[in-house]
């Protein structure tokens, strides 16, 4: 068996070192051009090159769980396309979330700056119920942010394409539901794949619809929020603030406005990060099951994009 690894800014040796564990007698290798054929592949934003060349795919392995730029590709019909099913995203997703959601609730960016200036000052106890959580994506990420949030009793609804029930949490589903949810909702975790119909979800008509005093909270990609409209909303005041970990340019450019403001907090795409080794585990495990003929989770459906 050939494995072809190929992922845009990734240390390649120890992932080859893992996937030659997993597969002992296996040829794992770089991907260059004019590379031998492989079976599979083991990718993160290949060059459509990859995929012309490599043209005896019989699974294409993507070391995330969004497959956006993948999809943005010319890609064979017929050949599985797999992402990582959580391999302990969710978990750190919703430490990040949660954090987001309690430092704005609690306003632990206030005392802290109380704390600076040697400030022993109380602010007035906020009450959860005034802050409504509305997490948009109700997939592997999303379920598990929500539960989470759920556990700290704020009021959760969801928002997912099709119908879904968790305990705790009020869901809403399709276009049809969009604006209740928002309407419900003062705090926002955005955690949908980038398709064309999530695009620029987080725009001025759909931001205005949040509860005043409405704070954003983007994980999944930069292209689902529209910067300049968020930024008005900041400035009008309708919204309080908002933690951003994707940007439409990523690293996010010096001069970007974002990193000034003062009502926004920015970290470099680090919510939920691929761990190597339970990931190497997973695509094995699944390597192994298609080399079985057995079914394996995860597999992308491009009609819908994710
Ligand atoms: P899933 O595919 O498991 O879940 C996607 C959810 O979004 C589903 O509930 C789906 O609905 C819903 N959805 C999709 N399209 C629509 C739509 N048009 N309207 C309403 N709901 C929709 O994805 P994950 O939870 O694993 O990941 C979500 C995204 O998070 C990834 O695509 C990626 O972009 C981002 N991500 C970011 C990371 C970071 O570090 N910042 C790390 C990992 C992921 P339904 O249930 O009906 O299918
Ligand atoms: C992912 C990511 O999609 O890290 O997994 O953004």
């Amino acid at each position: 068996m050939r494995i072809s690894f190929c992922c845009t800014g990734t240390k390649a040796q120890p992932w080859l070192e893992g996937l030659r564990d997993a597969f002992p007698g296996a040829e794992v290798e770089t991907w260059s051009a004019g590379a031998p054929l492989a079976d599979y592949a083991v990718v993160w934003t290949p060059p459509q090159q990859f995929i012309d060349e490599q043209t005896q795919l019989k699974g294409i392995f993507n070391i995330g769980a969004g497959v956006d730029a993948l999809m943005a590709l010319r890609l064979p019909p017929g050949v599985p396309v797999v992402r990582l099913d959580d391999a302990g995203m969710s978990v750190q997703m919703a430490e990040y979330v949660c954090h987001a959601v309690i430092r704005h609730f609690r306003e632990l960016g206030g005392y802290e700056a109380d704390a600076a200036e040697g400030k022993w000052t109380y602010r007035k106890p906020r009450m959860r119920q005034d802050f409504p959580v509305g997490v948009m994506g109700l997939g592997i990420l999303g379920e598990r942010v929500s539960r989470a949030l759920a556990q700290f009793e704020f009021p959760v609804q969801g928002w997912s394409r099709s119908a879904r029930t968790i305990p705790g949490v009020q869901c809403f589903s399709g276009e049809s539901g969009l604006n209740d949810f928002l309407a419900a909702s003062r705090i926002l975790v955005c955690l949908l794949p980038l398709t064309p119909d999530t695009d620029n979800i987080m725009r001025h008509d759909t931001l205005a619809r949040l509860q005043p005093g409405g704070y954003v909270i983007n994980v999944a990609r930069g292209s689902h929020l529209v910067d300049d409209d968020l930024i008005a909303l900041l400035d009008s005041g309708h919204l309080a603030g908002a933690t951003l970990d994707v940007f439409r340019t990523e690293p996010l450019p010096a001069a970007h406005p974002f990193w000034q403001h003062s009502k926004i907090t920015v970290t470099p795409h680090t919510s939920a990060r691929t761990l190597r080794d339970e990931s190497i585990a997973q695509i094995a495990g699944k390597i192994a099951a298609l080399q079985g003929g057995q079914p394996v989770s995860g597999i992308v459906d491009p009609a819908r994009g994710y």
